[in-house]
């Protein structure tokens, strides 16, 4: 009986590791491209984009590696004239460009994705 009670638990620590290192893991596939940042769109109700906002530099090349958690969605900075097309869950899509002005940019999903659709958004910082 003991060692059926040391086997669970270690089943159960085996889970609670196994989970967060395939979710993280997961997240870090999509940065094979050096020096790109990664952005998970989500629904609102699924938390809305990860991470909330990314900071880059004026003046230097910004890659972003973007991808969908749940649903399809849309990725437009319209202040930058930048529109990604769709962001299917799973895939991996790259945009890249160069931001001459620094400013805080809102980006939006561009497809109805949930009924809160409206509210999913992010921000670009772009410092001097
Ligand atoms: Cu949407």
């Amino acid at each position: 009986m003991k060692r059926m009670e040391i086997i669970g638990a270690l089943l159960v620590a085996l889970v609670l590791v196994a989970m967060p290192v395939g979710v993280f893991g997961y997240q870090l596939s999509g940065q094979a491209d050096q020096g790109c940042k990664v952005i998970i769109m989500r629904t609102y109700e699924n938390g809305n984009p990860m991470p909330p906002e990314t900071r880059v530099k004026k003046g230097e090349k910004v890659c972003l590696r973007i991808t969908s958690y749940d649903v399809t969605h849309g990725f437009v900075i319209s202040d930058l004239g930048i529109d990604a097309g769709e962001i299917h869950a799973g895939k991996w899509s790259k945009i890249e460009f160069v931001p001459t002005e620094a400013g805080t940019f809102n980006y939006v999903c561009s497809i109805r994705c949930s009924p809160m659709h409206s509210r999913v958004r992010g921000q670009i910082i772009v410092e001097e």
